[in-house]
C-alpha cells in the first residue's frame, strides 16, 4: 500500500473542517488544514445557507492544501449535515440560496401532507423517522408557496451534491444523503414515486443516485486555477455527515450501538436491513442509508443543540468556554429538573435558557435558574433519552447492547462520557472525535482501491485512534429519575 493523501471536506451546521489524510501502511493520520464557522443567516424572517461561503471556504481549504502543506490531494470528497438541498435552473445556476432545515416554513407541514398521505403509508414507503424539515415535508411547503421557486427549478441538489457540482460541474445525489429525504424506498436507491408525487414535484428534478465510492468527476479548471490544485477526482462519499461518521466506528463484532454525538446525537445501531413495522413506526426510529448496503437503524436526538444555543445566549453576556460550562454543570445537583430534550419548542426558540425555564415551569417542576442549573437540566436529560433509546433498540431487536461507541466532537466532554456510562449502565467507548471526516476519507481510499472493505475501514481506524473506555458506575438513582423522565415523554 503506497502512501496516500485525500482531502476532506466536513461540514456540520455550525462549523467546517477541511482535514488531510495520509494513509500510510494501514495507519491513518490527520491533519486540520482550515476550520470555519457555519451558521444560519436569516433574512426577512427565513433562514438560509450562504452556500456560496461554503463553496469560498472549501476552495480556501484545498488552496491552503497545495500552497502552505505542499500536498497535492489524490482526491477530495464532501459530507454535510442532512435533508437540505439547493435548486438549479436549467441554464444551470442556484436558485437563490438554499433554506436552512431549522426554518419556520415546516412548521405545520407535517399535518398538512398527511391529508395527502396518511402517516402509516408515509413511514412504510420510506423507513424515515418523521420530522418535520425532512426535505420531503420542505419541498411540500416550499410548493405551496404561490411563487415557488420550484417553478423554475430544472434539478434539485442535496448540499453535498450542490458543493460537488459547484467544484466538478456534474449534477450527481449520493444515496446516503439522498436517504435523509424521505423520498427514498427503504434500504433503496431508488425515488419512491408516490411520496414523490405527494410532495407536489416532478421526479425528474431528482435525477441519477450515486453509490459511495463513486467517482463524481475532476474539479474544474477554474477550480485548479483559483485552487493552483491539480486535476484530481471528486468522489461521491458517505455523504450524509452521518453515514460518513457512523463507517468509522472503530467496533469489531458483537451487539454495538453507536451515538454520533454532535449538533444532534443520532443513536441507534447498524442493520443489514431496514427495520421497518408498526412499532418502529410506533418509535418514530428511521432506517438511513448507509455504506456498503448497509441501514442506520437509528433515532434522531436533540443533541450539543441544546447546549449550543444556551451558550450562544450565555456569549451575549460574557464569552465563556466548553471547560467553565462542564465546571458549572458539575456543581449543579442531579434530577432537580428534566426536559424531553425532543420537544419541539427546543427545535428554533430563539432563547434557549428561556425555553427550558418554560418547559420546567409547564410541568410543574423547579425552574432552573443558573447556567449550571439549566446544562445539568440539558445533560441529564440527554443521558436519560440515551438510555430511553437504547431500550427501544433493544426491544425491537431482541439483543442487548453490549457497547457504546460515542463518536464526533460530542465525544470531547468527558463528563458526558461517564455519565452516559452510568445513566445506561453499558461500557462507553468514546472516540474518533473526528469521525465524520475519518470516515470521508475512508471511503475516498475505498474508492481509489486502498481498502475493500467497512471492516477493513473499521480495523484502520481503531488502530490509528484507539478509543478510550468509560465505566459504568452506580453512584446516582438514575432509576427513579428515568420514572420521573418517562412521564415527560
Ligand atoms: C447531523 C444530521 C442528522 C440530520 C440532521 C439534519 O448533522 O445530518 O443526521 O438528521 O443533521
Amino acid at each position: 500500500m503506497s502512501k496516500k493523501h485525500f482531502l476532506a471536506f466536513d461540514l456540520g451546521a455550525s462549523s467546517g473542517r477541511a482535514i488531510l489524510g495520509t494513509l500510510e501502511k494501514g495507519n491513518l493520520e490527520l491533519q486540520e488544514i482550515h476550520r470555519f464557522k457555519n451558521q444560519m443567516i436569516r433574512i426577512h424572517g427565513s433562514y438560509y445557507w450562504n452556500i456560496y461561503s461554503l463553496f469560498d471556504e472549501l476552495k480556501t481549504g484545498l488552496k491552503k492544501c497545495v500552497n502552505e502543506y505542499k500536498i497535492q490531494p489524490d482526491s477530495i470528497g464532501i459530507d454535510t449535515w442532512g435533508v437540505d438541498y439547493s435548486l438549479v435552473s436549467a441554464s444551470g445556476q442556484l436558485v437563490g440560496l438554499p433554506f436552512a432545515y431549522r426554518d419556520h416554513r415546516t412548521d405545520h407541514a407535517m399535518e398538512e401532507f398527511f391529508g395527502v398521505m396518511p402517516k402509516e403509508e408515509t413511514y412504510l414507503l420510506s423507513g424515515i423517522q418523521f420530522m418535520q424539515f425532512n426535505t420531503l415535508f420542505q419541498l411540500f411547503a416550499s410548493n405551496k408557496e404561490s411563487h415557488s421557486r420550484l417553478n423554475i427549478a430544472k434539478s434539485l441538489l442535496f448540499t453535498p451534491d450542490t458543493l460537488n457540482y459547484l467544484f466538478t460541474g456534474v449534477k450527481k445525489n449520493e444515496y446516503t444523503i439522498a436517504s435523509t429525504s424521505q423520498m427514498l424506498k427503504p434500504g433503496k436507491a431508488e425515488w419512491e414515486e408516490k411520496l414523490v408525487k405527494a410532495c407536489g414535484i416532478s421526479k425528474e428534478l431528482l435525477g441519477t443516485i450515486v453509490q459511495p465510492g463513486e467517482v463524481i468527476g475532476t474539479i474544474l479548471a477554474e477550480i485548479q486555477e483559483d485552487t493552483g490544485s491539480a486535476e484530481i477526482p471528486c468522489i461521491a462519499v458517505a455523504s450524509h455527515d452521518t453515514a460518513s461518521a457512523i463507517a468509522s466506528v472503530p467496533a469489531e463484532d458483537g451487539n454495538w450501538a453507536y451515538l454520533s454525538s454532535g449538533t444532534w446525537s443520532l443513536l441507534g445501531i447498524e442493520s443489514p436491513t431496514p427495520l421497518v413495522s408498526e412499532e418502529t413506526l410506533r418509535m418514530n426510529f428511521t432506517n438511513e442509508g448507509g455504506v456498503d448496503g448497509t441501514t442506520r437503524f437509528l433515532k434522531n436526538i436533540m443533541g450539543m443543540w441544546l447546549i449550543q444555543e444556551c451558550k450562544r445566549i450565555w456569549d451575549e453576556e460574557k464569552e465563556m468556554d466548553w471547560q467553565e460550562i462542564v465546571d458549572l454543570t458539575c456543581e449543579a445537583e442531579h434530577f432537580k429538573c428534566l426536559i424531553n430534550p425532543d420537544d419541539p419548542v427546543f427545535l428554533n426558540p430563539g432563547n434557549m435558557p428561556k425555553a427550558i425555564q418554560e418547559f420546567c415551569a409547564r410541568t410543574g417542576q423547579v425552574v432552573p435558574q443558573t447556567k449550571g442549573e439549566v446544562a445539568r437540566c440539558i445533560y441529564d436529560s440527554l443521558v436519560l433519552k440515551y438510555k430511553y433509546t437504547i431500550h427501544q433498540v433493544e426491544s425491537v431487536t431482541g439483543n442487548k447492547i453490549e457497547k457504546l461507541h460515542i463518536i464526533g466532537g460530542g465525544a470531547r466532554n468527558e463528563m458526558l462520557n461517564q455519565l452516559t456510562a452510568d445513566a445506561t449502565g453499558i461500557p462507553v467507548w468514546a472516540g474518533p472525535t473526528e469521525a465524520t471526516a475519518i470516515g470521508n476519507l475512508m471511503i475516498q481510499a475505498k474508492a481509489l482501491g486502498e481498502v475493500s472493505s467497512l471492516s477493513e475501514i473499521r480495523t484502520i481506524v481503531k488502530r490509528s485512534f484507539e478509543p478510550q473506555e468509560y465505566v459504568p458506575a452506580a453512584n446516582l438513582d438514575w432509576e427513579a429519575a428515568y420514572e420521573k423522565f418517562l412521564k415527560l415523554t
